[in-house]
């Protein structure tokens, strides 16, 4: 039935597609999601109303913008690292009022794509110029390692969007504890979580009418067909999303509608897919106060401040080295 490639792999993405694909239950990561059509479903995403977390968090960053420039401050300047930028919507409002107020500061923005990063700087420049952009291409890790013994400034590292939401509590502290120990003292993490909430007002963010969460749930697939010589029929597929209001963990599904076999190229391999037999493709985590402090703790963190919009919907931390 299968056939085990006797070689390696020819990219990280064929493999794991291979593991997800052959293992009961099947999954696949919801990081493939964004290719170049992924990228463009996500900012759609992030413009629909259902999608609360854009507006929340935008809403508290509009109406703390002072108070968290000024915690920002320090006697030397400081440089502004941003994780996972992406259109810089929210963060320009931080970024404006920075540089009105004529505080001492750069702006690193980090991400993997560099078609991402030359889109921001432009538009940056355009909006706010003037300011001291620094895009800085690469992974989250090896570009916090560098950043670390960049320069003598204050670092202050921002991470919107509740982009930790896609990890596992596990891997979470793992990437805060990465984020830590490229921490000096002085230095602080501004970062958004998702906060648990109406378990319909979940849903509906993550099941929207619109169809645009599934086109993204789908874009595995696609991509799957498009870079591995795929077969998928995407509509053979249904986008499910489930609540557990107890662990605060959205999950994302694609539940094949009927009993079929799905040829990959790359793997020479049909996959064997029974009737509403599940592929689980994202978790979306929420958060209360009480699992922030723990992730933090165990990261070697503790929260300093945080900042709730005005139906608590949301958070923003800011947190320290222990
Ligand atoms: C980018 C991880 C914050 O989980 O809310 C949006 C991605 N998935 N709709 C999220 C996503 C489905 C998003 N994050």
């Amino acid at each position: 039935m299968k056939s085990i490639p006797t070689t390696g792999f020819k990219t990280a993405f064929e493999e794991d597609v291979y593991k997800g694909l052959t293992s009961h239950p099947k999954y696949l990561l919801s990081k493939y999601i964004y290719d170049e059509k992924g990228d463009k479903l996500f900012q759609q995403i992030m413009d629909m109303p259902e999608y609360y977390l854009t507006n929340c968090e935008l809403g508290i960053l509009q109406e703390y913008t002072a108070p968290i420039a000024k915690s920002f401050n320090a006697a030397g300047g400081f440089d502004l690292i941003e994780l996972g930028a992406g259109d810089g919507k929210k963060t320009k409002v931080l970024l404006e009022h920075l540089n009105e107020q004529n505080y001492d500061f750069s702006y690193l923005p980090v991400d993997i794509s560099e078609h991402v990063l030359k889109v921001l700087e432009a538009s940056v420049r355009k909006e706010i110029p003037g300011i001291d952009i620094k895009p800085q291409q690469g992974t989250y890790f090896k570009t916090l390692e560098s950043l670390a013994d960049f320069s003598k400034r204050k670092k202050v590292i921002l991470v919107l969007g509740s982009n930790i939401g896609n990890l596992l509590h596990e891997n979470a502290i793992e990437f805060l504890r990465n984020i830590q120990q490229a921490m000096a003292p002085e230095d602080m993490l501004f970062m958004g979580f998702d906060q648990k909430k109406n378990p319909q007002k979940i849903l509906d963010a993550y099941n929207d009418p619109h169809g645009i969460t599934e086109a993204f749930n789908k874009n595995l697939l696609v991509r799957i067909n498009y870079e591995l010589g795929g077969e998928f029929n995407p509509d053979t597929f249904k986008h499910w999303e489930t609540y557990d209001p107890e662990t605060g963990t959205a999950k994302s599904f694609l539940v094949s509608k009927l009993d079929q076999e799905v040829f990959i190229e790359a793997f020479n391999l049909k996959v064997h897919f029974d009737a509403w037999e599940s592929i689980h493709t994202e978790i979306s985590q929420k958060y209360d106060e009480k699992v922030v402090e723990w992730l933090a703790g165990e990261a070697g963190l503790k929260i300093e401040t945080r900042f709730a919009d005005s139906e608590d919907c949301y958070r923003n931390y800011i947190f320290r080295k222990k």
